[in-house]
């Protein structure tokens, strides 16, 4: 690894560091103002939907001592509220873990949308007399997984917050490795602030001669420091190493869908039981198995949000200037293009666009890295 690339690595752990001490000062803050001791929390998916509405609103308005049917809602606003972690959401609700239960809280409409909140997030939440719950407010994120909205593409959409790691799962075969998808992923985990990983699955599909090629077409990731973990959930293998690799972290799995981070889960925790797709054999891609985000807590504290599958993962908070440094080995203090601006695109004695053809710097990279710069100039086309 050279020095710039290691220089960057280090600003990006500095300010992880940095970030995930400010939340554990918050935190605490928090919970000394709430004056809670810590609840035993069950492992895995165990717990039931609570009777969600119905025991909360009981509950919180006794220990509030308020009439649920007072009409004054700010009488009982701050009494009721608490502070819960965002384990999935649908349209227009989330579920909220609260005291080791699972409750449904609405989410309210901020001009005319739904309020952003996502899987990882931690909201305060609040007692509506007489309506359930809903989110007052979302706690400023450490960090996000961030994608253009699908649906509106100028709104940010969150995969997940508050993630530790993100895992960007691809498989062997079924559907096939390709590498050029990695890249994208990989600009958006960095950008939003979580360290990424990659982890190759399904490799009992190979013979091992086999799975060393593979391993190679991801050289230039290791010369990244990215951390690179082949598994398979069928026999068995790499798994310690995941578990490893992620114990007590709040993480994100994905990826395609069929390559496997459903099963993943499952390996990891058998109880969870998470539903499991089948691979088309046409198209090599799964099912939408998993719809939405859902986090699952497994023993030992790791937290893992599963994702559905994502074909085209789009860049958010992105602009044509920065890209490069997304690219940390095209800013390598060896490489010294004739401008200083050089995009490494049409420019003349471009030093990255030569490491390339002498094979130094990976060309499916760069090919991607020009993909990419040519969308965010053109930002209409389709
Ligand atoms: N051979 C093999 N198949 C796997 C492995 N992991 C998952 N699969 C299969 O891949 C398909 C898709 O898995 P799923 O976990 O639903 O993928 P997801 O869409 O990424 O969540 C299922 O048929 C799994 O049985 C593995 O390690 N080896
Ligand atoms: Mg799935
Ligand atoms: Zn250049």
């Amino acid at each position: 690894m050279d020095r710039t690339t290691k220089r960057h690595l280090q600003d990006l752990r500095h300010q992880r560091s940095y970030l995930e001490n400010k939340q554990r000062k918050q935190e605490l803050k928090l919970r000394k103002k709430q004056r809670k001791k810590p609840q035993e929390r069950p492992v895995g998916k165990i717990w039931e939907l609570a009777d969600e509405e119905t025991t909360v609103t009981a509950r919180s308005s006794r220990r509030a001592g308020v009439d649920p049917e007072s009409s004054i809602e700010e009488n009982a606003a701050d009494d009721t509220r608490f502070q819960a972690m965002v384990m999935s959401v649908s349209r227009a609700a989330c579920t909220l873990l609260q005291n080791g239960m699972l409750v449904q809280c609405a989410v309210p409409l901020v001009e005319g949308l739904p309020l952003q909140v996502a899987a990882g997030d931690q909201v305060i939440a609040r007692q509506r007399p007489g309506s359930g719950l809903v989110v007052d407010e979302v706690v400023p994120r450490r960090t996000v997984l961030s994608r253009p909205d699908p649906h509106l593409r100028n709104r940010e959409k969150i995969v997940a917050a508050n993630i530790d790691t993100v895992v960007h799962v691809v498989s062997v075969r079924n559907p096939p490795l390709r590498i050029r998808l990695i890249d994208r992923y990989l600009v958006a985990i960095t950008i939003g602030g979580a360290e990424p990983m990659l982890c190759l699955t399904k490799i009992d599909l190979l013979s091992s001669e086999e799975a060393d090629e593979e391993m190679k077409k991801l050289e230039p990731y290791h010369q990244l420091g990215l951390r690179v973990l082949p598994v398979s959930t069928r026999t068995g293998q790499g798994m310690e190493e995941v578990t490893a690799a992620l114990a007590g972290k709040l993480v994100a799995f994905v990826g395609h869908s069929g390559v496997g981070k459903s099963s993943l889960l499952n390996a990891l925790h058998p109880e969870l039981d998470v539903r499991v797709g089948e691979v088309q054999p046409k198209r090599g891609t799964g099912r939408h198995t998993t719809t939405a985000s859902s986090l699952y807590e497994l023993p030992g504290g790791t937290r893992i949000i599963d994702t559905p599958g994502i074909r085209e993962f789009g860049l958010w908070d992105l602009d044509s200037d920065s890209l490069r440094f997304y690219f940390p080995e095209f800013t390598s203090e060896e490489l010294i293009c004739r401008f200083n601006d050089c995009t490494h695109d049409h420019e003349p004695q471009c030093a990255v666009k030569e490491a390339v053809e002498d094979g130094r710097l990976s060309r499916p990279r760069h090919e991607t890295y020009l993909r990419i710069l040519e969308d965010l100039k053109n930002p209409t086309k389709p």
